[in-house]
């Protein structure tokens, strides 16, 4: 593979055996972790490390971990860091499953990129002085146990995984019963290997106009949960004044999150809700909304949250509900390390480096390595629905930057493991 035009060639070809998998007829995909579909993809994901020698590792979180290393014997057993631990050296990847009905490149972009990279620096005969490693995080998306990044947070002890065992599905299935054991929880003596984590993701807004972007930080953001119970009553005798209708105390919940996040500058969504008994002639006893909250920093988000559950609790009042709001996943704000962005962005040319409102695995790992993300332009910035896409180039693009990345962290180490300071 050597020109550019390969590259895209190349890029399209992988890229076909992943877009039927969980695509449903509107265009969208149904990748929930451990479904079928994602299970699938995770076939793929052993399949393409197979086919270039790459042993797999579990972490016992369902996270899998594919790794070339220089120094790989003949059983393929590596040794990054020389403890014999984990594999040590460069990770990247990202994330197989979807939000329902979402696109094709959120999450999978970032591990075929990365096996693409490999094949790349392979075909230039390059060979890493530290082992790279391709990751596939479990339940990024948190579209079926509720947690956000939820495989990340297990690795790195994020999340009790006590509490994980127990996180269940819409169905009343537990992870612990789909993963058939607890999670593993904090693996510190994989994550503490690792010199660096480098994910390449799909942007997720408009605001990258060149091929591909670094990512500054993450906006802090969260989603709140929150019950409204009623009196559920006949909808064609009860007078108006004498009804308790929780469905009138969530619409109004949602009108004053929209309200207060313009107010704010900040984002507010509330995308997912639950009316029971859901009938069409039949006041509801209870209404169960999700909040999606985002802004610039912690205290803005804060104050956000803060002013839509103190309207709401005063129009429960008025409507003779009651209402709660409980946190179910959030995330405080990602800066990422800013010598690392800056020595990537400048490596690939000067390109933009940019912030996002989108959460990822990379805001996690940030915590315990030094962590970059590289962005691939969005050209309509719409994602988590059925239309997100991105250019063949652009994506060929990306992989060029990824292996460009990759080729340098793998070269030199950038934590000296000994004093276990970043250089
Ligand atoms: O919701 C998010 O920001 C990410 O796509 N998980
Ligand atoms: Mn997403
Ligand atoms: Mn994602």
């Amino acid at each position: 593979m050597s020109s550019d035009l390969d590259l895209v060639h190349t890029f399209r070809e992988v890229w076909a055996e992943l877009s039927g998998i969980g695509r449903a007829p509107d265009g969208g995909y149904l990748r929930f972790a451990w479904s079928p579909a994602e299970v699938a993809l995770r076939d793929w994901f052993h399949a393409q490390a197979a086919s270039r020698d790459m042993p797999v590792t579990h972490d016992g979180n369902g996270n899998l971990f594919a790794t070339w290393s220089p120094a790989a014997g003949a059983s393929g057993a590596v040794s990054g860091r020389g403890d014999g631990n984990g594999p040590g050296g460069v990770l990247t990847g990202s994330h197989f499953d979807s939000v329902p009905h979402g696109g094709a490149f959120d999450g999978p972009l970032g591990i075929v990129s990365a096996f693409l990279a490999v094949d790349l620096l392979r075909a230039r005969g390059f060979r890493p002085a530290r082992p790279i490693t391709v990751a596939a995080f479990a339940e990024e998306e948190g579209s079926r146990f509720g947690v956000a990044c939820l495989g990340s947070r297990l690795l790195t002890g994020a999340i009790d995984p006590a509490r994980a065992a127990e996180l269940t599905d819409r169905d009343g299935l537990a992870l612990g019963d789909v993963l058939g054991a607890a999670p593993a929880g904090a693996r510190p003596d994989l994550v503490a290997g690792f010199d660096a984590y480098v994910e390449l993701h799909v942007e997720q807004g408009r605001a990258l106009a060149a091929p591909v972007g670094v990512a500054s930080a993450i906006w802090p953001h969260g989603r709140w949960r929150f019950d409204v119970e009623g009196e559920g009553n006949h909808a064609g005798t009860t007078l108006m004044s004498d009804r308790r209708d929780p469905m009138l105390t969530y619409a109004f919940t949602v009108l004053a999150a929209n309200k207060e996040a313009r107010l704010r500058d900040a984002h507010a969504t509330v995308g997912r809700v639950e009316v029971t008994p859901n009938a069409t002639n039949a006041i509801p006893s209870a209404v169960r909304g999700w909040l999606d909250a985002r802004a610039a920093d912690e205290a803005t988000l804060a104050a956000l949250v803060e002013a839509v559950a103190k309207k709401a609790t005063e129009r429960a009042g008025r409507d003779g509900t009651g209402i709660r709001f409980t946190a179910e996943s959030t995330t405080g704000e990602v800066r990422f390390d800013e010598g690392l962005a800056a020595r990537l962005a400048g490596l690939l040319g000067g390109v933009p480096i940019l912030p996002t409102g989108a959460g990822h695995d990379a805001g996690v790992l940030s915590a315990h390595l030094p962590t970059a993300m590289l962005f691939v332009r969005n050209p309509t910035g719409v994602s988590h629905a059925p239309a997100e896409t991105a250019a063949d180039a652009d994506c060929a693009a990306g992989v060029e930057a990824l292996a460009r990345v990759l080729e340098e962290l793998s070269s030199t180490p950038l934590v000296d493991h000994d004093e276990g300071v970043a250089k």
